[in-house]
């Protein structure tokens, strides 16, 4: 089977320091996995001049930049984002490097191996892990992920590191323009079937995060919405696959050799 190409989908806010080094990281991803591809960059009128840049970059890399005109959220900017991709396999990651771009591979290698709908990067299992991060926000990150279980098989539902079939999110409408639009795909998208594979986090080295009390409470909100949307049988759990080391590195060559 050929792989569809990917597109990459990336929500921008004052992530200027770092833009140039992440494009080039994904561009030299794709191309060293030999997938076709092109990135979005949905940028919200970042003051630090975050999508000026993104502009310029377009001259060198396959590469849109959606303008958006000021701070509206990163769950609205990431469907925003899927709206002029063009790839058949959507992958969404964090503009700020937590997320390492060779790990979108592995998302799609996993994807057509195991012929599932969904793939989400997952810190909290073995062969995965974090760095540099605050202590707080990684009780912050596992107290959410517990208030999501009874939502979910997925462990780390609050990654922003995932990828899907466009046909899985075509036509969905999301309610939350918050932080936790995986959670919400999963959801409310056609996600028969999920699959979790390890990654590391690493927070951010420079700029400065974007999670607020705020961010905190528009999870709040969007998890009743979406325990409501559970109770009255809008959407239907996934059936679920962790993916263990071994089992990753089986499916990237796999994927290596069918690519050949
Ligand atoms: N377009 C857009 N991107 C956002 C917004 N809020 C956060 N982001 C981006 O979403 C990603 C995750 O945000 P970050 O501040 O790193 O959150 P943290 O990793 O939870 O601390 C980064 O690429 C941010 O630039 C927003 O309102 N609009
Ligand atoms: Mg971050």
């Amino acid at each position: 089977m050929r792989f569809q190409p990917v597109s990459v989908v990336v929500p921008t806010y004052n992530e200027r320091g770092r833009i140039e080094r992440l494009v080039t990281e994904v561009f030299s991803a794709l191309s060293n996995a030999g997938l076709r591809g092109e990135m979005v960059v949905v940028d919200d009128n970042s003051p630090d001049g975050t999508g000026a840049l993104a502009d310029e970059l377009s001259a060198r890399f396959a590469l849109k930049t959606v303008h958006r005109a000021g701070k509206l959220g990163l769950g609205g900017a990431v469907m925003e984002g899927f709206a002029v991709s063009e790839g058949e396999v959507l992958a969404v990651l964090d503009g700020d490097l937590s997320h390492p771009p060779a790990a979108i591979p592995d998302v799609v290698s996993v994807l057509y191996g195991l012929d599932v709908d969904m793939v989400v990067g997952r810190r909290y299992i073995p062969g995965g892990g974090w760095r540099n991060w605050p202590r707080r926000r990684w009780l912050m990150s596992r107290v959410a992920c517990l208030l999501a279980r009874p939502l979910t098989p997925v462990r780390d539902a609050m990654s922003g590191l995932f990828v899907l079939r466009r046909d899985a999110v075509e036509g969905v409408r999301i309610a939350s323009a918050g932080f936790k639009i995986g959670l919400e795909l999963q959801m409310r998208g056609r996600v028969r079937s999920v699959a979790e594979i390890p990654y590391t986090f690493t927070d951010r080295e420079s700029g400065r995060s974007k999670m607020s009390t705020r961010e905190g409470l528009n999870y709040l909100a969007q998890l009743s919405i979406l325990y409501r949307l559970r109770l009255t049988g809008g959407s239907q759990p996934p059936r679920y696959h962790r993916v263990s080391p071994g089992e990753l590195q089986a499916l990237r060559t796999e994927a290596a050799t069918r690519r050949t």
